[in-house]
């Protein structure tokens, strides 16, 4: 398959392709970057969900609802779970793949769950970039799901259309995502397994934190709406709020692409940069060279950074 004939039938929206571009982007490739750069022009139509939240909370669960609730409307759709690496979680790497099957054969519906490999920052970008093919191969709605554990992760998901922060009642996870910053970046707070005990006096805390924030007349103040995924109690009314988000930032959409755009930006300098100070600019075993002489006191790293930018930019005295 050339590169082509590839993002031709990723822009027919072709599963085969959208499975192929995916890999690529996985893979790091070459041949996904080119991809990208070929599609790009087509996307910014589909509309970005992201949903976060501790471990266990019940994100898959929830985004299996919010899909098939959002399908019934007649609008096509891209989901891309992260697969939590986290050995205390297991189980729910099967579980993603298993629990989303409920719609295997539904042309309008393509799931993927990212496998990590390598380090965060690359899965946070090929995660926006899968968006991105979803996007350009002409789904509606693109949910995305990730862990709210690292900065990248949180990034990927505040630089959505819309953030769902999802907090789960009586494990005291509520202090955990306040902690991990997650907190503010939430354009609606979802209280899962509202069933469990503790629920009400979650969304009490989540209340009493917002009204430490002041909100003017037409400011959007996030909603907390408790929902059972299990049961698929409570879904509606989340499809509901985040339609009525939709409609309230119609205006200032382009802002948050543009978040989105910056993020991109940086995550792809800094890693290009990187990958090119690695590769043409370092001598093999250089840098651990330079780590050593670090680590003795020989060399300071603002004095080691300074030489290697000095050989990395041409001109640079
Ligand atoms: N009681 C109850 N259990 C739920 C609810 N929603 C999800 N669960 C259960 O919580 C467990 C974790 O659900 P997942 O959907 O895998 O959670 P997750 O947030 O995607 O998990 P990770 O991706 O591992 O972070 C599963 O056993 C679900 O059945 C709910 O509303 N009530
Ligand atoms: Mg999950």
């Amino acid at each position: 398959m050339t590169e082509r004939s590839l993002s031709e039938r990723v822009l027919e929206g072709d599963p085969r392709a959208i499975a192929r571009a995916i890999t690529l982007i996985e893979d790091e490739s070459a041949d996904g970057a080119a991809l990208i750069q070929r599609i790009f022009a087509k996307t910014g139509r589909a509309y970005l969900v992201g949903v976060t939240g501790p471990p266990g909370a019940g994100k898959s669960t929830l985004v299996d609802r919010l899909l098939s609730e959002l399908r019934a409307t007649g609008r096509t759709i891209g989901v891309v779970a992260v697969d939590p690496t986290s050995p205390f979680s297991g189980g729910a790497i099967l579980g993603d793949r298993v629990r989303m099957q409920s719609h295997a054969g539904d042309s309008g519906v393509f799931i993927r769950s990212m496998a990590t490999r390598g380090h965060l920052g690359g899965l946070a970008r090929a995660t926006s970039e899968v968006a991105l093919v979803f996007d350009a191969a002409g789904k509606d709605i693109v949910l995305i799901e990730t862990v709210g554990v690292g900065q990248d992760e949180v990034d990927i998901v505040r630089t959505a259309d819309v953030s769902i922060v999802t907090i789960v009642p009586g494990t005291g996870d509520e202090v955990q995502a306040l902690k991990a910053g997650i907190m503010e970046i939430a354009d609606i707070f979802v209280v899962n397994k509202a069933d469990r005990e503790g629920a009400d006096r979650t969304v009490h805390s989540i209340e009493a934190l917002l009204s430490l924030q002041s909100y003017g007349a037409g400011d959007w103040r996030p909603p907390i709406v408790k929902t059972e995924a299990t049961t698929g109690k409570g879904v509606p009314e989340l499809v509901e709020t985040i339609e009525r988000f939709r409609a309230h930032t119609e205006s200032s959409r382009g802002s948050r692409r543009r978040a989105r755009a910056e993020w991109r930006m940086r995550e792809l300098l800094s890693q290009r940069f990187l990958q090119h100070v690695e590769r043409e600019v370092l001598k093999p075993g250089e840098f651990d060279t330079t780590l050593d002489r670090i680590a003795s006191r020989e060399l300071d790293p603002y004095s080691a950074v300074d030489g290697i930018l000095r050989r990395a930019i041409p001109g640079q005295a």
